[in-house]
């Protein structure tokens, strides 16, 4: 809902309504989490307490190398605020996990992966040397690198906050994992896991534009290639030059169609990446951060093509900070990609149609709120 203030819409949020005491309201920024305002009643004695809201808890598991560890999960290593294990993989995973849930609560009001307390549960040494990071709907799952293109995954903050974003992903817009909107999802994991990172470095905050223009702008570069120095799996900076072998296209004119990788979900994520890059350097990593959050929650539809991609962050952005510079910016960086026309038009590649059951969860509603009334129509020329 939008509150307003002076007869303006300036927030989004949510007016909470306290258990038993129907006069008393608080409204609540739902990016930061903040209490906005409150109109309250005279204390009553018998009002129930409300509760508080509880920690998010987080598990971490041993899987002994097997891929198909005890219980599906291995053994219980780490659980919430218990000391460090010394295991340097287990103790990255559960301290990172902690990172990213603080992250989402703290920068953009969410609790935990499904919004509602999730718990957080990670496995740690999957397999034996086994080179990759998956989220599987309901856990993280992180295995050892054979040490020569990767260390253990876990060590990365950004691969945890990709992981874990795969998660808000599914339990928002729902992005089906193929073609563009799987492209899509790959990328707002890259961006999240990134801008955690960044957030995280700088001590749980920003400074304004400081973060945005100062960060690498690279995924996986603490964990991958142990022998080589500043690679990375893909750099947002400039998709196609983290590794050797990288062949991430940076703008729509080199958008590859193929079949494998679900439709090349993780070399087409370089466009929307680059658009990311590019608008998080000129409004800053704060910004970035919330309207891409909202843009997910809000605007995408599980089929979502980088046009709609396109539409949807500028909306977020036109509702989070109206019309003008920021809006403008997000904006101009889908325009230097090629997705939407502008400085590098170039054709539109067709969208594989969604696939029904490809996503855990396809999003419902449409792509834009009934109540939006701004003219983001006109930013897309
Ligand atoms: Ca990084
Ligand atoms: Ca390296
Ligand atoms: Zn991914």
């Amino acid at each position: 809902m939008k509150l307003e203030e002076g007869g303006q819409a300036t927030e989004i949020g949510w007016e909470i309504y306290r258990l038993g005491r129907t006069e008393d309201t608080m409204q609540i920024n739902a990016l930061t989490g903040s209490v906005t305002g409150s109109t309250a009643a005279a204390p009553r004695d018998d009002a129930p307490t409300p509760p508080a809201t509880p920690a998010v808890s987080r598990s971490t598991y041993d899987a002994k190398n097997s891929t198909s560890p005890k219980g599906g999960f291995g053994d219980l290593a780490r659980k919430d605020d218990q000391a460090a294990t010394g295991d340097k993989a287990i103790d990255a995973a559960h301290d990172n996990a902690g990172i990213v849930v603080d992250f989402y609560k703290e920068v953009l009001g969410r609790n935990s992966i499904d919004g509602k307390g999730m718990q957080i549960k990670s496995v740690v040494h999957y397999g034996k040397a086994y080179n990759n990071a998956y989220w599987d709907g309901s856990k993280m799952t992180y295995g050892d690198g054979d040490g020569k293109f990767f260390i253990p995954l876990s060590l990365g903050l950004d691969v945890v906050g990709h992981e874990m974003t795969h998660g808000v992903t599914e339990h928002t817009s729902g992005l089906a994992y193929r073609g563009q909107s799987g492209a899509l999802n790959e990328s707002w994991s890259d961006v999240f896991g990134e801008l955690i990172e960044q957030w995280s470095e700088n001590k749980g905050g920003w400074g304004t534009l400081q973060a945005a223009t100062g960060a690498d702008w690279l995924i996986g570069e603490d964990v991958m290639t142990p022998g080589i120095a500043g690679d990375a799996l893909r750099s947002m900076k400039a998709p196609g030059t983290a590794y050797s072998g990288d062949t991430q296209p940076a703008d729509m004119a080199h958008y590859k169609n193929t079949s494998s990788d679900n439709g090349g979900v993780h070399t087409n994520s370089g466009i929307p990446n680059k658009a990311a890059y590019e608008a998080g350097i000129k409004i800053g990593s704060d910004k970035l951060a919330k309207i891409w959050y909202a843009a997910n929650t809000t605007f995408l539809k599980s089929n979502a093509t980088f046009a709609d991609a396109a539409a949807a962050t500028i909306a977020a952005a036109v509702q989070l900070y109206g019309e003008g510079d920021v809006s403008a910016a997000v904006s101009d960086a889908w325009k230097g990609v090629g997705v939407i026309a502008g400085a590098k038009p170039s054709p539109m590649a067709p969208h594989d149609p969604y696939v029904a059951g490809a996503s855990a969860r396809p999003a419902e509603g449409s792509m834009f709120p009934s109540d939006y009334k701004g003219t983001f129509a006109g930013l897309l020329g």
